[in-house]
C-alpha cells in the first residue's frame, strides 16, 4: 500500500485538513534498549507515521526534568532529556520531518516548572530573590487541593513560605501576574520557533490566571481539602495573557504555518469560542474535555457507566457551538486518558469493531483530528490487579489517599483500573515480540499481554483492520473537502443506540451513521439516510449490525 499524500494546504486554517499524531515518547520506541521510548525511536518509526498519512506529530515533553509527572515537570526549557536524547537528535527529527511534509509541536508547559529548574531554586532561596514573585508565595496556605490529591501547596525552608502547586509538590505553579515571567515564557517560544518547531500544545494553558486573592475553596462531601476549580480555571486573565503572547510571539512568524492547540481541561463552549475566535488572535483550537468525562460521576475516580445520549449531546454542542467562529479538536485518548475502546467501545468479542466506529465518529466531525500513538490499531486498557503495578503519580496518590479516607482497596483498584492514566501509557504495540517490538530492554511499564493479538504489523496488510480503516479516515479528509467545511447536523438526538450526523458541503454531503451497541439496531426514521455512495463501511438495509459503522456520500 502507498502512502497517503499529506493534506498540504497551507495559509491561514492550513490545519483544517491536517491530522495530528501524539506520541508519548516514553511508550513509543526506545531506541537504545534501556526500556524508555526515545528520539531514536521516534526517528525510526517516521515511516509509519508517514504511511497512516498524518501532517504533524506532536510530542509529550522530551525537555530535562526529575519526571515527578514523567516531563510535565520540566527543569529546563531550552534542552532535552538525556532519556530522550540530546538537541542534536531534535534537530535531525524536525529535520526528518520536514522532509516528509510533515511538520513537529513541542509541548509547552508553562502553567508551572519543575522544584528543580532554576527560577524556582532562585525563588526559594529567599524571600529577597530577585525572582520573589515568579511563584505563589504565602505566609499561610488556603485550603485548596492540588489535582494530584493533596494539599495545593508546601512548605520551603529557604523561604520560610508555602508555594502553590496545583499539580504534585514538584510542580510549583508560575505567577503569570508577573510580566518578568510572562516574557520568560515568550522567549522559551521564541527559542524553539526559531529552531524549525512548528507549533505548541499547551499544558492546561487555562489555569495560568488565577484569582490573585486566591480565595478559600468549597469541600466537598467526603473531601479533605478545598475545590479550587472556580478560582482557576478560564481565571480572570488568561484571554488577555494569550493574546499577549499571541503578539509578542507568533504575530513574528506569520510567514510560518503554526499550530496552536491549548489544552483547556474543563472549559465551557463560550470559552472555548473565545479562545479559538481568529479576531481574538489566542489559539488555533483547544483540547476540551467534556466528551471524555461522560463516564465521570461527582469526580473522576467515581466511575459512572458510559451513556450515548450525553456524549451525543455534548459532542453535538461543540460542533454547533464552534461553528460560525473557531474551531475544534477531536480527540478520543491521550496519556491522560483510558483507552476509549475499552471505555465507550467493547474491547473484547467486538473490539475491531468498535474502535473502527469510534474512529469514523471522530474523524468525520468538523475539526482537527488528533489520533494518540495506538489508537490506529485499537489498543485497550491494560488489566491492571494491584497497586504495584500502577506508575502514575496520580493514581498512586488517590490510592493512598482513598486508602486514608476508609475505601476498600478492591473499591479503589477497581476506579483506578477503568480510569488511570497508565491505561494510555503502556508501550505502543509494534508487533507480537516478547515487547512488542517496542524495546529490546524491560520495558519501564508493562506491555499489555492482548499485544500477540493487537499490534501494527498484524494489521498493516489487512485491509479490514482497524489500521487500515484510519488510513482511510485520514485519506478522506485530505480528499473531501465536505469532511473539512461540511457544516454539521445531529440527525437524532434520542435514538438509544445510533450516533448519526450530517456534513453538508456545496460538493455534496455525508451521512454518519454509528450503532454505539453489542446489539443489532433498527435505524427507524433514519433509514432514509441510507442513499448514495457507501465511502465507509459494507453494511446496508435498515437494520445496523453490532458496533456497524457507516458513511454515505450523496
Ligand atoms: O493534564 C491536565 C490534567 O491532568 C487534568 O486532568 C487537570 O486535572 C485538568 O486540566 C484540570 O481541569 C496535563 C498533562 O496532560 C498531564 O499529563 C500533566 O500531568 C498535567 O497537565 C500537569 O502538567
Amino acid at each position: 500500500m502507498t502512502a497517503i499524500e499529506p493534506s498540504g494546504r497551507t495559509g491561514p486554517g492550513w490545519w483544517r485538513s491536517a491530522v495530528v499524531y501524539q506520541v508519548y515518547p516514553r511508550s513509543f520506541a526506545d531506541g537504545n534498549g534501556d526500556g524508555v521510548g526515545d528520539l531514536r525511536g521516534i526517528r525510526e518509526r517516521l515511516d509509519h507515521l508517514e504511511w497512516l498519512g498524518v501532517d504533524v506529530l506532536w510530542i509529550s515533553p522530551v525537555y530535562p526534568s526529575p519526571m515527578a509527572d514523567n516531563g510535565y515537570d520540566v527543569s529546563d526549557y531550552l534542552d532535552v532529556d538525556p532519556t530522550y536524547g540530546t538537541l542534536a537528535e531534535l534537530d535531525a527529527l524536525i529535520a526528518e520531518l520536514h522532509e516528509r511534509g510533515m511538520k513537529l509541536v513541542m509541548d509547552l508547559v508553562a502553567n508551572h516548572t519543575s522544584d528543580e529548574h532554576p527560577w524556582f531554586v532562585e525563588s526559594s532561596s529567599s524571600p529577597e530573590s530577585p525572582k520573589r514573585d515568579w511563584y505563589w508565595w504565602r505566609d499561610e496556605p488556603n485550603n485548596w487541593g492540588s489535582f494530584f490529591s493533596g494539599p495545593a501547596w508546601t512548605y520551603s525552608e529557604g523561604r520560610a513560605a508555602y508555594y502553590l502547586h496545583l499539580f504534585t509538590r514538584k510542580q510549583p505553579d508560575l505567577n503569570w501576574e508577573n510580566p518578568e515571567v510572562r516574557h520568560a515564557v515568550y522567549d522559551v517560544l521564541r527559542w524553539w520557533l526559531d529552531r524549525g518547531v512548528d507549533g505548541f500544545r499547551m499544558d492546561v494553558i487555562n489555569l495560568i490566571s488565577k484569582d490573585p486573592e486566591l480565595p478559600e475553596a468549597p469541600v466537598m462531601p467526603g473531601q479533605r481539602y478545598g475545590n479550587m476549580r472556580a478560582s482557576v480555571l478560564d481565571g480572570p486573565r488568561v484571554h488577555e495573557f494569550l493574546a499577549e503572547m499571541h503578539r509578542e510571539v507568533f504575530d513574528r512568524y506569520d510567514d510560518r504555518d503554526l499550530l496552536l492547540v491549548g489544552e483547556t481541561g474543563e472549559t465551557t463552549v463560550e470559552e472555548g469560542r473565545k479562545y479559538t475566535d481568529p479576531a481574538r488572535r489566542e489559539l488555533d483550537m483547544v483540547l476540551h474535555y467534556e466528551h471524555v468525562e461522560i463516564d465521570h460521576g461527582t469526580f473522576k475516580w467515581d466511575v459512572r457507566p458510559f451513556d450515548l445520549g450525553r456524549l451525543r449531546e455534548r459532542l453535538a454542542a461543540w460542533q454547533t457551538g464552534l461553528a460560525d467562529v473557531g474551531w475544534n479538536s477531536l480527540y478520543w485518548d491521550n496519556h491522560d486518558q483510558p483507552r476509549v475502546v475499552s471505555r465507550y467501545g467493547d474491547d473484547g468479542r467486538w473490539r475491531t469493531e468498535s474502535a473502527k466506529l469510534l474512529a469514523t465518529v471522530l474523524h468525520l466531525q468538523r475539526g482537527t483530528p488528533f489520533v494518540y500513538q495506538g489508537d490506529e490499531i485499537g489498543m485497550t486498557n491494560y488489566p491492571f490487579a494491584s497497586i504495584d503495578e500502577f506508575d502514575d503519580v496520580e493514581a498512586v496518590n488517590y490510592y493512598h489517599e482513598a486508602i486514608a479516607l476508609g475505601m476498600e482497596p478492591e473499591d479503589v483498584i477497581r476506579s483506578l483500573r477503568a480510569m488511570s492514566r497508565d491505561n494510555g501509557r503502556t508501550p505502543m504495540q509494534w508487533d507480537d515480540s516478547p515487547n512488542a517490538g517496542f524495546t529490546t530492554g524491560r520495558p519501564w511499564l508493562a506491555v499489555n499481554p492482548n499485544h500477540t493479538e493487537v499490534n501494527v504489523a498484524a494489521q498493516r496488510d489487512d485491509p479490514d483492520s482497524v489500521l487500515s480503516h484510519y488510513r482511510r479516515l485520514i485519506r478522506l479528509r485530505h480528499e473531501d473537502p465536505a469532511v473539512v467545511d461540511g457544516d454539521f447536523t445531529l440527525l437524532t438526538d434520542s435514538h438509544p443506540q445510533v450516533f448519526a450526523f450530517r456534513r453538508r458541503h456545496e460538493s455534496g454531503q455525508l451521512v454518519v451513521l454509528a450503532n454505539f451497541s453489542g446489539a443489532e439496531a433498527d435505524l427507524g426514521e433514519l433509514a432514509g439516510e441510507c442513499r448514495g455512495d457507501l465511502v465507509i463501511g459494507s453494511g446496508h438495509g435498515s437494520v445496523m449490525a453490532p458496533w456497524e459503522s457507516r458513511v454515505y456520500r450523496r
